[in-house]
C-alpha cells in the first residue's frame, strides 16, 4: 500500500477509538511479573485490551495470533481450550482468562486505581469503534505470512493510539513474531528510561537482540522484519 495512504487509514484507526491508548491514567499497583497476551492486531476484541494495557502504562509478552498461525493458536487452545482472542495469562495470579471486558475489567481491578474509563466500558460503543479502526485497516495484521521464529525475543516500545506503531505490530503479527511490548504512552513512568535507551522519545522503537539491531521509523522496521524473518 501506498506509505501516505496506510499512515492515513491508521491515523484514521485511532481517531475511530478517539484516541484512546494515547496517554497513561488510572494506574496503580505493579505486576512483579510481565504479563502475557495471546491476540491479533486487526482483532477489536484484542484492540480493547492492549488499549488498557497503554492506559495502565503495563509492558506485556504479546503472541501473535494471526489467522491461520501455526504456534500461539495452537497454545491457545491448549492452555484454555479453544481457539478465541484475546487471551490473557498473568503469571502473578496464575489466573488466564478469555473475554476482553473481562480482561479490561481483570486489569483496571489489579493494576489500575479504578475502573475502567467510560472509552474502554461503553459495551456496543466500544465494540463498534473498536471494529470500525480494523476496518479501516482493511483488516491488516491478521493474515499469517511464513517466517522463521526467531531466536531471542524482540522488544518494541510503542502504545496504542500511535498510527506508526500499529504498522509495526500488524508486521509482528502478520510473521507470528513474539515481542516484549514496552507501552510508553504519554505520561508513562518508563519515558525517562526509555529515552535513556534510545536517545530520544520516539516511537516505535525496535530492538532485535538476534541481529544487535535497534531502530526508530515504522517503515523501515517494517522493512526489517520482512528482510530477516519472512519466509
Ligand atoms: N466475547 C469475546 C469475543 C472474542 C472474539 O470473538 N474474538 C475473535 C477474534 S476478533 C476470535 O477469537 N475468533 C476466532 C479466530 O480468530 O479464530 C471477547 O470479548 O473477548
Amino acid at each position: 500500500m501506498n506509505r501516505a495512504l496506510d499512515v492515513s487509514l491508521s491515523l484514521l484507526a485511532s481517531v475511530a477509538r478517539i484516541g484512546t491508548g494515547m496517554s497513561v491514567g488510572l494506574a496503580g499497583a505493579r505486576p512483579g511479573r510481565t504479563l502475557e497476551l495471546y491476540e491479533f492486531e486487526a482483532c477489536p476484541y484484542c484492540r480493547k485490551v492492549r488499549e488498557a494495557l497503554s492506559i495502565l502504562d503495563l509492558d506485556a509478552v504479546i503472541h501473535p495470533c494471526p489467522k491461520q498461525g501455526p504456534r500461539f493458536r495452537e497454545e491457545v487452545r491448549r492452555r484454555g481450550g479453544k481457539a478465541q482472542f484475546p487471551y490473557l495469562v498473568d503469571p502473578n495470579t496464575g489466573k488466564e482468562m478469555y473475554e476482553s471486558d473481562d480482561i479490561v475489567q481483570y486489569l483496571f481491578a489489579s493494576y489500575g486505581s479504578s475502573n475502567a474509563p467510560f472509552l474502554l466500558a461503553a459495551g456496543p460503543l466500544t465494540l463498534a469503534t473498536a471494529g470500525l479502526a480494523s476496518a479501516l485497516r482493511l483488516g491488516l495484521g491478521s493474515a499469517y505470512r511464513p517466517a522463521r521464529a526467531p531466536e531471542r525475543s524482540l522488544e518494541l516500545y510503542s502504545f496504542e493510539a500511535s498510527p506508526f506503531c500499529r504498522i509495526v505490530r500488524e508486521q509482528l503479527c502478520s510473521l507470528e513474531i513474539p515481542y516484549l511490548l514496552h507501552n510508553v504512552a504519554k505520561g508513562s513512568a518508563r519515558r525517562d528510561a526509555f529515552v535513556e535507551r534510545s536517545g530520544k522519545m520516539m516511537v516505535p522503537y525496535l530492538v532485535d537482540p538476534n541481529t544487535d539491531v535497534a531502530m526508530f521509523e515504522s517503515a523501515d522496521i517494517v522493512d526489517y522484519l520482512e528482510d530477516t524473518y519472512a519466509t
